[in-house]
């Protein structure tokens, strides 16, 4: 193929070659397309890292050999699994269970269900590609989240809605691509990570994508499903709320209008004779131009409960986006707050979405900066779903020139606590529906890939892809642990690979915030692609997006005493914090306060300094990189090699940029000089 295979290489090692024995016959319990992808799987991962082709036998026969089955088979029961079955609850978990020496070998790899066979293969090719030690293996593994999904912004011209990574593998020139090999590889990489559930298209709906639930697509759309399915992965489409108009032939949209809702009943209907399993709806409504309830009088729930009744007796589900914000704001109104939308918006309608409803809401209340708070909708509402959305795909986060990787980001998202049910109430417990008892929730991720050989544009960023699906697993994952499972598997255990790529990694997320824009207050991007400086660019919009930096200071200030009041939607513990100058972090600072520049940070700088010195700073961190980078010569393949090389030089010119920008912009506006005397341009 002439793409990569990121981090499922199975490249041949050694490590097992004194007992091949056990990897000679896979004993395939099952019949599934599902359970036949996971032993096609485990036979193509063991021939290629260990250089033998399995035998696949139907029956235990042979003394030695890796089972493959469900935890109910009777030749299982055999086996004392009682501590293991007692503890698997989740259909998609698994046993892994070895007892490998010179004798008689045995690896049973056994699924609650079909589909935790297929994970727990991967869990095992996981354990070989990184040499780990198979011979005493105990495990028991079940997700933590019921969803774990991720959304693409494809349309079907082939271009992606914020794509940094080549165009559509689903969609080109209006159609649907033909060669679907790329799909069904895609497929294995997104379960190999425990994604189960996928939508296709841009949540901005056109005129062409409006037509996808309609007959003239709907067999294309199945054929799609059907690729994905034999890997556990439900397929969703995002719809335009105005369909019933735009290809119905109705002259409204207004969910409480009979005719509309048959004309979405008979629409659902129609998907599942093509698609018996179908995911659902993505919707994106009343917002940013979009068609939506809103239009009619109508609200929220009523928009969501209309299209849930429609999906209901299929087990279908409505993922009802929370990004619902007025994007036509003047900006001469200080009071008008962007970042209070979502929360006004949904949280007084908490009891009132059907429970085939989640609300996907965005992990900040802006939209995927750099740094933000968590949403304060998280924990808010104890009797509506939610499901967490992060953008894995570097909108506003260097694009997949600039290297970020996003795990720690996601991870302190993650573990922040919203004290909703008191102390101990992290968000990861919010959408892993343990805190509320939700019936759905999960998280969900904007996609980074497209066409280009290495999938992600930047090599380096395949390890976004790979950690959303494993935090989205299991959000009590470290850091850490994921990214040396990623670059184990993807560049091989060398110690001075792993240890000076998981360094890049690690510290590239603070790299890109230093030289950025400061201190939580966000964009100063260029409008429109949303890529390198641009202090005012949004200043004076429509957007909602300020940082009202004057003569004498910065920020935005969302306190109750003095500003827009955004505080005030956190639970006690995190509004006090937040309210208050003495105890507002200082990587939020300007997010919910405007200060003078003369201001002293917590770490002892004032803000200006503090703007001076990591926009120096960061510019030579981005120099670290490449020169870190530079040590693995020889160690890595030509091709990546020089392709993440590329990038990283790129990274130093841009940052380079950021930094004169935005520098220069604050010694224009405040008249202070930086205290170290370093070059700024005047
Ligand atoms: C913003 C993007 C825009 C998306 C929107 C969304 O700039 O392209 O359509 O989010 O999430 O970040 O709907």
């Amino acid at each position: 193929t002439e793409y990569e295979p990121c981090w499922l290489r199975y490249v041949q090692n050694d490590k097992y070659k004194d007992n091949q024995l056990v990897f000679t016959t896979i004993v395939a319990k099952g019949e599934s397309p599902i359970f036949g992808a996971a032993v096609e799987e485990l036979r193509i991962g063991i021939t290629s890292m260990l250089g033998l082709e399995p035998q696949v036998v139907p029956e235990m026969k042979q003394t030695s050999f890796i089972w493959l089955g469900t935890l109910d088979d009777e030749e299982l029961k055999q086996q004392s699994l009682d501590r293991e079955r007692a503890a698997l609850i989740h259909p998609e978990g698994y046993v892994i269970r070895s007892d490998v020496h010179d004798g008689q070998s045995r690896i049973y790899i056994a699924g609650k269900t079909d589909k935790g066979v297929l994970y727990a293969v991967f869990h095992f090719l996981r354990l070989l590609q990184m040499k780990k030690n198979v011979h005493n293996l105990s495990i028991v593994e079940q997700p933590k989240n019921k969803l774990r999904m991720i959304n693409h912004w494809d349309n079907m011209d082939g271009s992606i809605e914020r794509g940094y990574a080549g165009q559509s593998v689903f969609f080109a020139d209006g159609q649907f691509v033909k060669q679907k090999q790329r799909i069904k590889d895609y497929a294995r990489l997104l379960a190999s990570v425990g994604i189960n559930a996928i939508s296709i298209n841009n949540v901005n709906v056109h005129q062409l994508e409006t037509k996808l639930i309609a007959e003239e697509w709907l067999p294309e759309v199945a054929k799609v499903a059907d690729i994905f399915r034999v890997y556990g992965i439900k397929l969703f489409l995002s719809i335009n709320y105005a369909s019933p108009i735009e290809i119905g032939g109705l002259s409204t949209a207004d969910p409480l209008d009979p005719n509309v809702q048959q004309w979405w009943k008979k629409t659902v209907a129609r998907i599942y004779r093509y698609i018996p399993d179908f995911g659902g709806f993505v919707v994106k409504a009343d917002s940013e131009f979009r068609p939506g309830p809103f239009t009619y009088g109508r609200n929220h729930a009523e928009g969501a409960n209309m299209l849930a009744e429609a999906l209901a007796p299929f087990g279908g589900i409505v993922m009802w986006r929370c990004f619902v914000y007025n994007c036509q704001q003047d900006w001469r109104d200080r009071t008008t707050d962007r970042a209070k939308a979502a929360y006004d918006h949904f949280q007084p309608l908490d009891g009132q979405f059907h429970e085939n409803v989640i609300l996907q809401i965005k992990n900040g209340p802006m939209d995927f900066q750099v740094r933000e708070p968590v949403s304060p909708l998280f924990g808010a509402m104890p009797k509506t779903n939610q499901i967490l959305e992060v953008q894995i795909t570097q909108e506003y986060t260097g694009q997949q020139k600039h290297l970020c990787y996003l795990v720690p980001q996601w991870k302190e998202v993650l573990e922040f606590d919203t004290y909703a049910k008191g102390k101990g109430s992290e968000v990861k417990k919010v959408i892993g529906g343990s805190l509320f008892g939700y019936r759905y929730s999960g998280m969900v991720g904007v996609s980074n890939i497209g066409d280009d050989p290495n999938w992600t544009g930047h090599t380096l960023a395949q390890a976004n892809l790979y950690g959303f699906g494993r935090l989205a697993w299991n959000p009590d994952l470290s850091t850490e642990e994921i990214t040396s499972e990623w670059i184990v598997q993807t560049f091989g255990d060398d110690p001075q690979v792993v240890e000076q790529i998981s360094q890049m990694l690690l510290d590239s997320w603070r790299i890109y915030e230093s030289y950025t824009a400061p201190l939580g207050v966000g964009w100063m991007v260029n409008p429109g692609h949303h890529y390198g400086p641009n202090v005012d660019g949004y200043e004076y919009s429509h957007w909602g997006t300020y940082h009202y930096a004057d003569r004498d200071g910065i920020g935005v200030d969302r306190t109750v005493a003095t500003g827009t009041g955004y505080t005030a939607q956190y639970f006690p513990e995190n509004a006090a914090m937040y309210e208050s100058l003495d105890t507002c972090p200082d990587e939020l600072l300007l997010f919910f306060h405007h200060v003078p520049y003369t201001h002293r940070l917590k770490s002892g700088e004032t803000v200006i300094q503090h703007i001076y010195n990591t926009h120096f700073d960061g510019v030579e961190q981005a120099r670290r990189l490449k020169e870190r980078w530079e040590q693995l010569k020889g160690k890595i393949d030509e091709k990546r090699y020089t392709d993440v090389l590329n990038r990283l030089i790129l990274q130093i010119e841009h940052a380079k940029e950021w930094r004169d920008v935005i520098n220069t912009y604050f010694y224009r506006k405040s008249g202070i000089a930086d205290q170290y005397g370093r070059k700024i341009y005047r």
